[in-house]
């Protein structure tokens, strides 16, 4: 569990410098790096540019999928301006694992390829100095870590990813490195949450810092910097009269400004935007700020080429005028948090994220269909291990993302195989040892893959809504037998509907691979036409049960996966190419979504 995750900020306490642009590179083939004191320095290392995923760059293919140890590092100049000061390098995301060395000395270890952690240098730092940041990393999958898969070694010796799911294991320095320097006596963490009753918000807040030696005060002020409350110590109440709310795809923030003062003196001070806003699950129907929203939007990836997974601004902003443009108000960021500029984009432009963490290939079936066995997933003896990698990351998952407007619920898996009685425990489990992160209390959940149905899953009573990945018309019933398709979908809907569960359910996932600029009369799968007539069949299903409160078809742009006989260069089933220009069911879809009355349907 990371102690720090607030987003980096320079102000005249605080310095943040991103360490973007060329590092050093090196495979560590025959993990002997540490052994060759490479830590010290890498010995003919190549460039590679960071935020990047290695991959792609490489014109051979034992590089692009080289599995194993790899190390980065960096001449890092830190100004004898910060000394004094709480020196740290903040990692965006690493993936999947990282070890960090400065000037030859290890300080970290961390877990987990799709969160921030802090390496603290502040007794290793040579001020004035150029200093060595070496990281040796690995992108190795084991059952025992998220994202599930595992390693094979092939009998050339050399090492292959086996993923327990689709998309391409990019790996490296996928996120900005920054370098940070607080004050030693700093801000640590804050949570604001709101209540509203009638004209009035209350913004509950807490203040954790690193010292106890000093006086926080808070105040909170509007778009246009006047302060609307004040308040004073380490948790209070802010009132704010006629606040002006975030609302689904219009947007308000104000604007925290925590200062931490001793003796009169200024010794640290942290600003960030929140917003005035509710959520509540209400029988079938999801409120915000109690007004029922229908979601509609994407499940997405952080991908594109040549940089693989890495975060890029400029794809970033595209996507998110994609997403205007479709009349989109939501998405899930399958299956791994995202780069935090995300949320913050969301925040401003008011859309609603469902949060999920890379609990995915949880299920022997994927892993089967990529060569694998065919058993329970939760009946592993690697669970153990897994779970406690499982809930670090949730933890720090809700507590780096806890404080946006933008962010609805949290998903808390993919896909797991819950059709044994075995998945029920670990359920058990997670679902108590989740329930009180979130100050908020925001619902929690996961998706249903099409073999946890109605009738099937064991694991029902979890979700405060259900999140269903269906594929009828693409992986069963199929071309011609899609009207079967259809209904089947509306047979296991019948049984939502009967039954006296009284939640909203949410399509998360639902499509067809496309290939663009393939048309054929009449349709056949892989055709443009295929995918639009699969989208009215979904359509109209959805339309015809109250309780289905949202749809996110899968996906935004088409994304790399790994090779194999199910995928031509990656999975098609992007409403957008991978270089995000519009297939033809974009154009149907944003005609149905702009005619969706704001945000709920009627
Ligand atoms: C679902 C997975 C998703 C895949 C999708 C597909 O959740 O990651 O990309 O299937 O096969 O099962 O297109």
């Amino acid at each position: 569990m990371e102690q720090e995750l607030l987003y980096p900020v320079t102000n005249k306490c605080r310095f943040d410098r991103a360490l973007d642009g060329l590092w050093e590179f090196k495979f560590d083939r025959a993990s002997q790096g540490v052994a060759r004191h490479w830590q010290e320095k890498l010995p003919e290392p190549i460039d590679m540019p960071v935020p990047a995923s290695f991959n792609d760059f490489f014109t051979d293919k034992d590089s692009r999928e080289f599995t194993g140890d790899f190390w980065y590092a960096k001449q890092v100049f830190i100004p004898s301006s910060l000394r004094g000061q709480r020196i740290g390098l903040r990692f965006g995301a690493a993936t999947h694992r990282a070890t960090v060395y400065v000037n030859g000395q290890e300080i970290r270890q961390h877990e987990g390829g799709f969160l921030p952690f802090l390496v603290d240098l502040t007794s290793v730092v040579k001020f004035d100095e150029l200093n060595y940041v070496a990281v040796k990393m690995n992108n190795e999958l084991h059952r025992d870590a998220l994202p599930a898969g595992d390693t094979a070694v092939l009998k050339n010796g050399k090492k292959m990813a086996k993923p327990f799911f689709d998309f391409y294991n990019y790996s490296g320095l996928n996120r900005s490195v920054h370098l940070i320097a607080t004050p030693q006596n700093h801000v640590v963490d804050y949570t604001a949450t709101s209540t509203l009753k009638d004209d009035v918000a209350t913004v509950h807040y807490t203040v954790t810092t690193s010292q106890a030696a000093a006086s926080v005060s808070v105040t909170l002020s509007d778009e246009q910097g006047q302060v609307v409350a004040t308040g004073n110590g380490r948790a209070g109440d802010l009132v704010v009269q006629q606040p002006l709310l975030w609302n689904v795809r219009d947007a308000h923030l104000y604007t925290l400004t925590i200062k931490l003062t001793a003796n009169d003196q200024l010794i640290d001070e942290y600003s960030d935007q929140i917003g005035i806003r509710t959520i509540i699950i209400a029988g079938h129907q999801i409120l915000v700020n109690n007004q029922p929203v229908y979601l509609k939007g994407f499940g997405r990836h952080e991908d594109s080429i040549y940089a693989g997974r890495a975060f890029d601004l400029n794809v970033e902003k595209r996507d998110f005028e994609l997403m205007k443009w479709m009349g989109a108000n939501s998405f899930r960021t399958s299956h791994y948090p995202y780069d935090e500029e995300v949320y913050r984009f969301a925040d401003r432009e008011g859309f609603l994220i469902i949060d999920e963490v890379p609990a995915v290939g949880f299920k022997m079936a994927a892993a089967s269909f990529l060569g694998g066995l065919d058993q329970s997933f939760f009946d592993g003896d690697w669970t153990t291990e897994l779970y406690k990698k499982h809930l670090d990351q949730i933890t720090d998952m809700i507590h780096r993302d806890k404080n946006h407007p933008s962010v609805l619920a949290w998903s808390l898996l993919n896909e797991p195989d819950t059709s044994s009685q075995s998945a029920v425990p670990y359920f058990e489990k997670l679902f108590a040892d989740t329930k009180a992160l979130d100050p908020e209390r925001r619902p929690r959940t996961f998706t249903l893959n099409e073999d946890d149905t109605f009738d099937t899953s064991y694991c029902k009573q979890f979700p405060d809504f259900y999140l269903l990945n269906r594929y009828p018309g693409w992986y069963h019933k199929w071309g011609y037998e899609i009207s079967d398709g259809e209904a089947g979908l509306r047979e296991e809907l019948d049984k939502w509907a009967a039954s006296d569960i009284d939640k909203p359910v949410v399509f998360s996932e639902y499509g067809a691979d496309t290939e663009p600029g393939l048309h054929k009369l009449p349709s056949v799968m892989w055709s443009e036409e295929y995918q639009i007539e699969l989208l009215q069949m979904f359509n109209r299903v959805f339309d015809d049960y109250d309780f289905i409160r949202g749809e996110q078809p899968w996906n935004l742009a088409d994304f790399q996966t790994v090779e194999g006989n199910m995928r031509v260069n990656g999975n098609k089933k992007g409403l957008f190419t991978r270089d995000r220009q519009p297939k033809s069911a974009a154009f149907y879809l944003r005609k149905r979504w702009l005619g969706i009355d704001h945000n709920f349907k009627n």
